[in-house]
């Protein structure tokens, strides 16, 4: 489906291709453990995020931002995988390669409330997001907080794309439907989003 520059390619990513993922990102969560970091008002997040490659995401009593090591450990975030780079190149059409993947571990009953992602230096570069595991109800909003809203259902080894309008709609994630799929060790769903963090 394509929704102003939202483009779900459902099935992208065969068994074998999820499951290579899974441990690939699994492995590197040694090295950079998962962790729930801070919402600025003090929160903790449901998800629990890590990530791969130059700059992570992260966040806490400072603001949201894109930090060269992660917060814990100090040390560098893991390097980006190849697989990740290649389907970076096919879906985006050889856009400038993401220096950022960040990695969402949602375990039952995790949610992402609606938001944007506008801490990038470069807001017309595409994201690109790879659903892997359980189901997740997906919200898909406008570019106003109050603007009707849709529904999608990522399941694992689908590929989301945001380019065109759609790279500053409001989005969350309502729910995880635990139990839908038996890839992620332990349960739950894990979403790798690719971005450019600077220009
Ligand atoms: C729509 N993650 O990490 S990925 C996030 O499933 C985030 O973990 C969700 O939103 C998740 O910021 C959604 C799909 C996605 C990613 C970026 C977007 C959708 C987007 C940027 C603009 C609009
Ligand atoms: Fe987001």
């Amino acid at each position: 489906m394509e929704f102003n520059g939202f483009q779900l390619i459902s099935g992208a990513i065969d068994a074998a291709g999820q499951a290579a993922l899974v441990e690939e990102v699994l492995a590197a969560a040694n090295a950079a453990p998962f962790y729930r970091s801070l919402t600025p008002s003090g929160k903790p997040m449901s998800v629990e995020q890590t990530s791969l490659g130059a700059y992570g995401w992260t966040t806490d009593a400072d603001g949201y931002r894109y930090e060269p090591v992660h917060p814990l450990t100090r040390q560098p975030w893991p390097p980006m995988p190849r697989s990740l780079l290649a389907l970076w190149a096919v879906h985006t059409g050889g856009e400038t390669p993401p220096d950022s993947c960040l990695v969402n571990l949602y375990r039952e009953g995790a949610k992402m409330g609606l938001h944007t992602d506008s801490d990038e230096q470069d807001l017309t570069a595409p994201v690109l997001s790879v659903s892997l595991g359980d189901t997740a109800v997906f919200r898909l909003g406008g570019a106003a907080r109050g603007d009707s809203s849709r529904t999608v259902r990522l399941t694992s080894g689908d590929v989301s794309v945001l380019a065109g309008p759609s790279r500053r709609f409001f989005h969350g994630v309502d729910r995880i439907l635990a139990g839908s799929s038996r890839l992620v060790p332990g349960g739950g769903r894990i979403n790798l989003t690719l971005r450019r963090a600077r220009a």
